[in-house]
């Protein structure tokens, strides 16, 4: 049964506190944030307890998600002008994949050639991460600048861009090393490497995402206010939205920090990658 069938069961002609505790632990169980929950079964404890109708319980839960299930588009590119879009996260929440679905993305959309187009592999602490994107970058056709193992990722992102400007590429996805947003001295490289791509593209031209796992649960609250706080984070990536996930992320990630939600990754394929809609994902989530 669906989460709202769910709730309205539970709802239906009471007003009893132990109702209301459920309701919230439904809330918690289809991922949402002990916040939101709380906020969701206050509203409909203001409105409908007594109330048995679907629709009227739907609309409130509805109406209280909409605001924080936000969508984020990527900026228009420029020609002649360099553009960078760098992904940030955890290790193994599918950032290197995600690059190479945006870009496949993009070509397919023409929104931009494939011979615009560089991919940065900074994830220079695996060589098995950079052996990676070099797979996705030949499948496409895609160039790529590669650094070699142990060396430092800024420096990698700095020849990168140089290399860019010289070859007139319009844009740079730039793949990072998997950070654990608890370790502060790695957190502390990312910025360096945002200074280093600043020095570069004016800040208009930068935009920078963190990928999550859509299964990870609460967990990827803190990791995205974290790379937050290092410097702004234009949207997140929600990858693994085919793994069973709610999608609770996207309304806890923007109840948290006000970050919108760019992409959903629906697989592992190149064209498992989702522009997100707000009415489709809340069709969704409250189906
Ligand atoms: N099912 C599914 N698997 C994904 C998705 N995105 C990434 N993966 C898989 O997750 C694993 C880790 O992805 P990867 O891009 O290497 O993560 P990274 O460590 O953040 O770079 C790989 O096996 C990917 O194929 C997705 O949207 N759905
Ligand atoms: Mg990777």
């Amino acid at each position: 049964m669906g989460l709202i069938s769910n709730i309205i069961t539970f709802v239906k002609g009471t007003e009893s506190k132990k109702n209301i505790a459920e309701v919230e632990d439904m809330l918690l169980g289809s991922g949402l944030s002990p916040s939101l929950a709380f906020s969701i079964s206050k509203a409909l404890q203001r409105s409908f307890i007594g109330a048995s109708k679907r629709d009227d319980i739907l609309r409130t839960v509805r109406e209280t998600l909409q605001p924080l299930v936000v969508p984020y588009t990527l900026q228009p590119l420029q020609p002649d002008t360099l553009h960078v879009l760098f992904l940030l996260g955890v290790n193994g929440v599918g950032k290197t994949s995600t690059v190479a679905k945006i870009a496949y993305m993009l070509a397919k959309n023409k929104t931009i050639t494939k011979q615009s187009m560089l991919f940065c592999a900074s994830d220079t602490f695996r060589t098995a991460a950079v052996e990676q994107l070099s797979v996705h970058a030949d499948a496409l056709d895609i160039d790529i600048y590669k650094g070699t193992r142990g060396q430092d990722p800024s420096a990698v992102i700095y020849a990168s861009l140089e290399h860019a400007k010289k070859e007139k590429k319009t844009l740079v996805l730039i793949d990072s090393a998997g950070r654990m947003n608890t370790r502060k001295d790695l957190m502390q490289q990312l910025e360096k490497n945002y200074r280093i791509i600043q020095k570069h593209v004016k800040v208009e031209e930068l935009e920078t995402f963190v990928v999550v796992d859509g299964n990870s649960g609460l967990n990827t609250i803190n990791q995205a206010k974290d790379f937050n706080t290092l410097f702004p984070v234009h949207a997140m990536i929600c990858a693994k939205y085919d793994g069973g996930g709610s999608g609770g992320a996207i309304p806890n990630i923007y109840e948290a920090c006000s970050i919108p939600c760019a992409f959903l990754g629906t697989g592992e394929g190149y064209q498992d990658l989702m522009a997100f809609e707000r009415e489709r994902f809340l069709d969704e989530f409250l189906s």
